[in-house]
């Protein structure tokens, strides 16, 4: 029997079979040993097929191939990752400029992973109702510096409704997942979209201004229209990546483009001369932010032990 795993609460899988039955399942035993290094070998949003026992539980014995996934590194320290969403059609990336603040580091390692396994991000501005005017003006640059590379934006409030319509008719009919750091506002906003689900959403600390990790399972929700919505858990940081720097660059959309003209084609971007990159830096076409951000992971594959997540 074949269906979609619509739902993981650790070593528990639900599966939404194809005449609509849901079903408890698990991964058997040595089924952990084949496939790629992650926590999680089976993720919301896989196609499986299972074979159900007397009990009406099942096993998973076969995940079909993925067409995409969303992936992070559980730890600096550890090689294994986690997948936090397969088979996608889009990633939302939830962010805020404040309540919580989101870095700009932790955007441009979100979309130079997403870059890797190619899935299309919006990127979504939550919590507008909060800003102050100089907030609301940082948040402006930002949604222009992200558009000029090439990413669709959004700036809304859950709260409020305020841009919500809007972004649920992109929705219909496609798979996107949710993700961002915790508290930006993820489940308030499903809850909003889909107002029979009532997700558990949290206030954020007061004494950190972060989010206190209220969703703990990623979940997948069906739309009205057709289609799904995934709430995951928020990502604290996004572990390092190890990767060579001509593949980094490809994942870094303007300084791919600026990079074709390069006096060498292996140039790294830091330090070589008639580097097209660093002059585009130097002459604003590039952000400080951004060339920040590539040079940072960069430094992953040397210092990656030693250093804190982003
Ligand atoms: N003022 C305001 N508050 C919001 C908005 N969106 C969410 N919140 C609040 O922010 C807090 C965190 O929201 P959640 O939906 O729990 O955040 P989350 O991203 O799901 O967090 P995790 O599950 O921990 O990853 C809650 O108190 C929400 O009511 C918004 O647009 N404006
Ligand atoms: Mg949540
Ligand atoms: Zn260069």
């Amino acid at each position: 029997m074949f269906g979609l795993v619509v739902k993981n609460t650790g070593s528990w899988y639900t599966v939404k079979t194809d005449d609509g039955r849901l079903v408890n399942s698990k991964i058997k035993g040595n089924f952990r040993l084949k496939g790629i290094r992650s926590t999680n070998p089976v993720a919301v949003g896989d196609r499986v097929e299972i074979a159900v026992n007397a009990e009406g539980t099942a096993f998973i014995t076969e995940i079909a191939d993925r067409r995409n996934y969303i992936i992070r590194k559980s730890s600096n320290l550890s090689k294994q990752s986690h997948i936090i969403a397969a088979n996608v059609d889009m990633a939302l990336l939830v962010v805020t400029v404040n309540y919580p603040q989101t870095s700009t580091t932790f955007i441009d390692r979100f979309l130079a992973s997403a870059e890797a396994y190619r899935v299309p991000v919006v990127l979504v501005f939550n919590k507008t109702d909060l800003l102050t005017a100089e907030e609301l003006h940082y948040q402006e640059m930002m949604i222009g510096l992200y558009e000029n590379i090439g990413y669709e934006c959004r700036a809304i409030s859950a709260e409020t409704g305020q841009g919500v319509g809007e972004l649920a008719r992109m929705l219909a009919g496609r798979i996107s997942v949710l993700s961002g750091n915790s508290g930006v506002g993820k489940s308030t906003l499903i809850n909003r979209i889909l107002p029979g689900v009532n997700l558990r959403t949290a206030e954020i600390s007061d004494a950190h201004n972060q989010g206190i990790h209220t969703t703990t399972f990623s979940e997948m929700l069906e739309l009205p229209g057709g289609g799904y919505l995934i709430d995951t858990p928020g990502i604290k940081g996004f572990g390092t990546f190890d990767i060579e720097p001509a593949e980094l660059t490809g994942y870094f959309k303007e300084i791919f483009m600026f990079s074709k003209d390069c006096r060498f084609s292996n140039c790294t971007h830091t330090h070589e001369p008639g580097c097209a990159v660093l002059r585009a830096v130097e002459e604003h076409y590039i952000a400080q932010s951004r060339y920040q951000s590539y040079l940072s992971m960069l430094e992953d594959k040397d210092e990656s032990k030693y250093r804190e997540a982003f």
